[in-house]
């Protein structure tokens, strides 16, 4: 069995990678395809954005297909960046580019005031066109300075509820048991057993 995943962010592709181990499939990235498409992510929310990349995907391959739209909304923002995260900054804003955008606007907000919720959609499409839509949430607060060197994006200004340290101060290990596309992914995988998707495949 083998299951394309529809995003060109390697960070991302390291996280589901290790988020789905435990499953006897075979992941290929857009590295394993030539003229894989790009897609143009212009939906009003994550789920529209998640189902466009997984149906381009599942057309061009005719294979399993999983995208993940991912962002980050901020209360004191209304909820923004949130289906903009990626190009919060600008249409080629580096992730630095965005989390500076991000500590400037909040400037001044005091602690309790700068809760913000990471929020993951994973889209599936199976070969019969068969569609699986689910959500991961996870809540914390945006921190006043960076802080750590791992993880990607908006990890180092982002402290999940109950930690002291942020996303970018974990290892890996520690983020997938706690994110949101941890979150998501155990979802999509508990919907794709009961389709029987991964019937013979299953998890070990
Ligand atoms: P694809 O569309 O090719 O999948 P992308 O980077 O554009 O790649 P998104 O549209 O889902 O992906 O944008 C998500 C952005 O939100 C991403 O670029 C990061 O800035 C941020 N983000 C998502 N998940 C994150 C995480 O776990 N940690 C930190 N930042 C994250």
């Amino acid at each position: 069995m083998e299951l394309v995943v529809a995003t060109r962010n390697k960070d991302k592709v390291r996280e589901i990678k290790e988020l789905l181990s435990d499953l006897k499939v075979r992941i290929l990235t857009h590295e394993d395809f030539p003229n894989f498409p790009s897609v143009v992510e212009d939906g009003k929310n994550l789920k529209e954005n998640a189902l466009k990349k997984a149906r381009a995907i599942a057309k061009f391959t005719g294979k399993l297909a999983l995208a993940d739209d991912s962002g980050l909304e901020v209360e004191a923002l209304g909820g923004a960046p949130g289906v903009f995260s990626s190009r919060f900054a600008g249409e080629n804003a580096t992730y630095e580019d965005n989390n500076q955008k991000l500590l400037s606007l909040l400037k001044g907000v005091p602690p309790e005031k700068r809760g913000a919720v990471f929020r993951c959609v994973i889209a599936i499409i199976d070969p019969e066109g068969r569609e699986v839509v689910v959500e991961g949430v996870c809540r914390g607060r945006i921190t006043e300075k960076p802080r750590g060197k791992g993880g990607f994006g908006y990890d180092p200004v982002f402290e999940p509820e109950g930690s002291e340290r942020t996303f970018a101060q974990m290892s890996l290990e520690e983020k997938n048991r706690i994110s949101h596309r941890a979150k998501a992914l155990k979802k999509a995988k508990e919907a794709l057993r009961k389709l029987k998707v991964l019937s013979g495949y299953g998890s070990s």
